[in-house]
């Protein structure tokens, strides 16, 4: 097979490599991850089963916010604030518009250059073919392995605009939503279940001429996810103002970040929520393969767009072609 002379290394060099904390070889082990050949995903599986044991250990924090918010920003200043206190980062940038635009991978290396060159960071745009649960999946592996690599903290940015949160709430510790003073949450875009899952709200850019309103809005913000979620007595969302450019509330952020962590791991939060995102991980990867073994077995080939063709003119119902495509696969079960 030809993918075995596309430089593949033994299982074990790689294993070796991440534990090392060797960037060249997470980097190629996250396109194993990412790649379209089943057989470089079989490959990542065994690294990741290798290195399992290993992770666990860093705080997982997910970033979202709409386009422009400020996110790369933030965690240019944000990243380099705690690596200056010794921890190591790695940022993995979820942008599910990336698929059509080509992606915003240049734009996000270049907002965030001083922490893309220093040495303690890793930030690795993820790309995002497929499945948005298999986005999921290869993000979390992507994870697995930074932890292992030794990365302390690790930052999943996403665009808040759709249903990536909720994947990504599914895999980190801690959520940060960024907003804006100024437009209505309506105009922002983000929907009521998004600040349902906030563990902070920063209103962003908090600086020059919108520094007042900013200061309102984290009062609005403050009412509004008291009705949304109510009163916790574990934990009450905090909402605060931030400004990448003066390089404000950066070091207030990460302190809450850090009680927030203290606090659940005390209380016992932290473990069952882990627990909990790891039968998500297995029930996701379940879905996933069901999934593709269904759309890529050779018994649809023909069938499937014949019967698309038929659904699509209305001849038959979508329940019915459904079960003419799956009664097929059982046939002779
Ligand atoms: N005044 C001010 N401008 C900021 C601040 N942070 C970011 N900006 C500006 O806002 C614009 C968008 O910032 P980004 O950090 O790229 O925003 P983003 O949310 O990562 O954007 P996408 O990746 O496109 O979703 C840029 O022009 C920044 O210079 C801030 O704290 N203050
Ligand atoms: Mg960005």
């Amino acid at each position: 097979m030809t993918y075995l002379k596309k430089n593949r290394y033994p299982t074990e060099d790689y294993v070796a490599g991440i534990l090392s904390g060797n960037r060249v070889i997470l980097s190629q082990s996250i396109t194993l991850i990412e790649s379209k050949l089943i057989q470089d995903n079989l490959l990542a599986h065994e690294i990741i089963e290798h290195i399992l044991p290993k992770t666990g250990k860093s705080i997982r924090i997910g970033i979202t916010g709409v386009p422009g918010v400020g996110k790369s920003s933030f965690i240019e200043k944000f990243g380099i604030h705690i690596i200056n206190l010794g921890y190591k980062l790695a940022v993995l940038a979820i942008d599910p518009s990336s698929q059509k635009s080509g992606g915003s991978i240049l734009g996000d290396k270049t907002r965030m250059e001083t922490l893309a060159k220093n040495e303690n960071a890793f930030i690795r745009p993820s790309s995002t073919g497929g499945t948005l649960g298999g986005v999921g999946n290869k993000t979390r592996e992507a994870l697995m392995l930074c932890e292992a690599a030794g990365f302390d903290v690790i930052i999943i940015e996403t665009v808040g605009v759709g249903q990536s949160e909720v994947i990504v709430n599914q895999i980190v510790d801690f959520f940060l939503l960024l907003m804006l003073a100024g437009a209505g949450d309506e105009l922002q875009g983000i929907k009521k279940g998004i600040m349902e899952m906030a563990d902070c709200i920063a209103i962003t850019k908090a600086d020059g001429q919108n520094k007042y309103a900013s200061i309102k809005a984290m009062q609005e913000f403050q009412n509004a996810i008291q009705l949304i979620k109510g009163i916790s007595d574990t934990w009450q969302p905090k909402v605060v103002t931030c400004s990448a450019l003066e390089e404000i509330g950066i070091g207030d952020i990460w302190q809450i970040i850090k009680n927030y962590v203290d606090l659940h791991k005390n209380n016992g939060l932290w473990k069952i929520k882990r627990s909990q995102q790891n039968v998500e991980w297995m029930k996701s990867n379940i879905d996933n393969y069901l999934q593709e073994n269904f759309y890529r077995h050779p018994k649809l080939k023909e069938t499937f767009n014949n019967i698309e063709a038929r659904v699509r003119k209305g001849e038959i119902t979508p329940l019915k072609g459904a079960k003419n495509l799956i009664d097929l696969l059982e046939e002779g079960k």
